[in-house]
């Protein structure tokens, strides 16, 4: 058998593929991202990935949310678009409203909720052919659109935590942790997508199997949140970067380096909010470059 390509990403891999910022960039360079989540009980997430993608350089970010958390959404990220999406008692219908979009990537899940309405709300989503992030609620209806996701023609990453995981591939949480390698391997290869395995040292799988293991991070992260403001950072790269694994991994590697910043600058592994990874990105980009 083939050897396992496995890899640790490393500082130094990061800082060799961060993408660089010419004199002459101008928002559109920078991408257009639309984040489709947020529901009643879950107003927060989708502002989370929206605040983390434009401190990591995303050019211009649209939220597209149901009218329960409108307000809320525009106030909390000024810099940030907020459209009203076709909704039924508080959570998403059935219907993506692509009208006047001019977008470069997607990140969809955060705080979206389970309805059948984000059911068939996923399912049309991950036709439009612009890079797409996967993560939290959508990742939830795996089986309904998975098909469509290998047909797929341009990268699709997905974001699962181990709970997640094993709902994806119909295994326990214990038998995901047992073997974190080959259960990421045989999904991103049979679903030609970008596996990105969290947890302790989160594993980032390409189509073609290989693997990159991720050192940074602390459980500062295990809180509500952390995994909302990941994705953020994700489609960020994924609009600056040249290519996907670097993007990826170097979203990865950021987010956990900037916990670890945290705790090194009068944090504790307790009191860490998601708003603080947030907030600690810029010194951690600023030391990239
Ligand atoms: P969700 O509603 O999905 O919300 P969440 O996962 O708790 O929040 P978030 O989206 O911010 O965090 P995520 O893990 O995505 O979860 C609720 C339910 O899901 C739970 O009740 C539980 O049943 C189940 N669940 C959650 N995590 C599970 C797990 N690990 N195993 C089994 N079931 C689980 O993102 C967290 C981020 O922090 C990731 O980037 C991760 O890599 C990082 N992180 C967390 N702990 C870390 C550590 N110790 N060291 C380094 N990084 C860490
Ligand atoms: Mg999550």
């Amino acid at each position: 058998a083939k050897a396992a390509a496995r890899f640790l990403w490393e500082q130094r891999d990061v800082v060799r593929t961060m993408p660089k910022r010419t004199r002459s960039s101008h928002k559109g360079t920078h991408g257009k991202l639309l984040i489709v989540g947020g529901s009643k009980a879950m107003s927060g997430a989708v502002t989370m990935t929206a605040k983390a993608a434009l401190r990591s350089g995303a050019g211009l970010v649209t939220m597209a949310v149901p009218e329960t958390v409108y307000e809320a959404a525009a106030n909390r990220v000024p810099e940030a678009m907020c459209r009203l999406w076709p909704a039924e008692d508080g959570a998403f219908a059935g219907a993506a409203d692509w009208d006047g979009l001019d977008i470069d990537a997607m990140a969809i899940g955060p705080g979206m909720g389970r309805t059948d309405g984000v059911r068939r709300l996923v399912g049309e989503l991950v036709r439009h052919p612009v890079p797409l992030v996967i993560d939290a609620d959508a990742l939830f209806f795996w089986d309904d659109y998975a098909e469509r996701v290998r047909g797929r023609n341009a990268p699709t990453v997905i974001t699962p935590h181990p709970g997640e995981m094993a709902r994806i591939v119909h295994r326990s949480v214990r038998e995901v942790e047992h073997d974190r390698f080959g259960v990421s391997k045989r999904l991103a290869m049979e679903y030609g997508v970008y596996v990105v395995l969290k947890g302790p040292y989160t594993i980032v799988t390409a189509p073609d199997g290989a693997q990159y293991v991720n050192a940074t991070g602390n459980p500062a992260l295990a809180k509500g949140g952390s995994g909302d403001v990941l994705t953020g950072i994700v489609a960020a790269f994924l609009l600056q970067h040249e290519a996907v694994q670097p993007a990826v991994s170097n979203a990865v590697f950021v987010h956990g380096k900037a916990a670890d910043w945290l705790v090194q600058h009068g944090h504790s592994p307790w009191d860490v909010l998601a708003s603080d990874v947030i907030d600690a990105l810029p010194a951690v980009l600023a030391s990239l470059t």
